[in-house]
């Protein structure tokens, strides 16, 4: 079917792909698994960053980041002088995190449980925001005590690049789109490998304006 209308749709399919889709051994993008839940999941979001609002923060290096970020669950993960590590405690209220609420938790269990991960207990969910133009360099998630319980990172609002890359930071990366109600699980043997975003482009996305935020669930303790 040639012409105008099978175009629309071929560009479609190739900008969010339905279903899942593998992306390393034990990887997989779970493509829009997030949406049904969204309703439910962001007055809880709001409720956790007016305890715990959104903050930059500073690496050892003495570089802020351009991602703000807070966090919930019995762990959350904090950067300064001292190093990267989790913390109970909210470094800015030196009280605890907030709760992690029942739908994000549940959302996650039911991912990592799509993903082959039965089983899930996540301790920590880490809330980046990111404002077009941010980024994250190309890292290993690996201040967790557990590295046999999977990642499980759900994307909100406007769309970026995540680079995924090997056991090397040199190793070459591939280039993964992640849309609105994307959620990403990965775990096992690629469960250190290196990763990040690209800048995210300018954009106003139509429920979460002009913004990414990322939530990423582990088992941290
Ligand atoms: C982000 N995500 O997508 C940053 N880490 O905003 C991560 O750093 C990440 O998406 C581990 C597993 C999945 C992730
Ligand atoms: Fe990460």
């Amino acid at each position: 079917m040639p012409g105008p209308t099978a175009d629309l749709f071929a560009d479609e399919a190739l900008q969010q792909p339905a279903g899942r889709e593998q992306i390393g051994e034990e990887s997989y993008v779970l493509r829009g698994y997030a949406l049904p839940w969204i309703e439910r999941l962001l007055p809880e979001l709001r409720r956790v960053l007016a305890q715990s609002p959104f903050r930059q923060m500073v690496t050892p290096g003495g570089f802020t980041m351009s991602a703000a970020l807070s966090s919930c669950g019995e762990l959350g993960w904090t950067t300064d002088a001292r190093g990267y590590r989790y913390s109970p405690f909210d470094p800015r209220s030196q009280q605890p995190w907030p709760v992690m609420p029942d739908t994000l938790r549940q959302l996650a269990v039911a991912a990592a449980t799509e993903a082959g991960f039965g089983g899930f207990q996540p301790d920590a969910c880490l809330i980046n925001r990111y404002v077009p133009g941010a980024k994250m360099s190309l890292h290993q998630d690996k201040n967790e005590r557990n590295y046999s319980a999977p990642v499980v990172s759900v994307s909100l609002g406007l769309p970026a690049i995540f680079l995924f890359g090997g056991h090397a930071r040199s190793d070459k990366t591939q280039k993964v789109s992640l849309f609105h109600g994307d959620v990403v699980v990965w775990g096992g043997v690629d469960r250190l490998r290196f990763h990040g975003v690209m800048p995210i482009k300018d954009g106003l996305h139509s429920i979460m304006g002009p913004q990414r935020i990322n939530l990423t669930f582990r088992t941290a303790g």
